[in-house]
């Protein structure tokens, strides 16, 4: 139902680093599809932006993260996509609790791809924000 409100919606997206690798996944079915993004989602009423990060790190990947920190906001309109929305974007970075725990693609729905990809070769295309 939010959706189709024009209103803008609050998206958290997390850098989590592992080496000279950072964890990053192909979406599917939703703005952006077939495009590689950060794990992440939407910030719930009454979470913090740490919260939010850690939260949506485990539902999508069983990952355990610590040391969370922001990092830097964007403020897009996706007009092409099918249903036009609205995104601030809040980008942390953190740090894996376990540095030998490895992710699972727990909404293989939502995203293919799942894995830890060069910094100085990311794949291609990467989801604009
Ligand atoms: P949820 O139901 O689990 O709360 O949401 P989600 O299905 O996990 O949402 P999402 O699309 O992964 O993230 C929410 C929005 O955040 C997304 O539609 C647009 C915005 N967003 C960006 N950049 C990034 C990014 O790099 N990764 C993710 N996951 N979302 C991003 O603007
Ligand atoms: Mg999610
Ligand atoms: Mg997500």
């Amino acid at each position: 139902a939010n959706a189709m409100e024009k209103v803008p919606r609050v998206g958290v997206a997390v850098f989590l680093l592992r080496g000279k690798t950072v964890l990053l996944g192909l979406r599917r079915n939703s703005i952006g599809d077939s495009t590689y993004a950060l794990p992440g989602g939407h910030l719930e009423f009454g979470e913090s932006f740490e919260e939010c990060g850690a939260r949506e790190l485990k539902e999508e990947t069983g990952l355990d993260v610590e040391k969370i920190e922001f990092l830097t906001v964007t403020n897009k309109v996706f007009k092409e996509s099918p249903k036009p929305a609205h995104y601030v974007t809040i980008f942390l970075r953190a740090a894996l609790s376990d540095p030998l725990q490895d992710f699972q693609n727990l909404e293989p729905d939502k995203c293919s791809g799942l894995g830890w990809y060069d910094w100085d070769n990311l794949p291609k295309p990467l989801f604009w924000p």
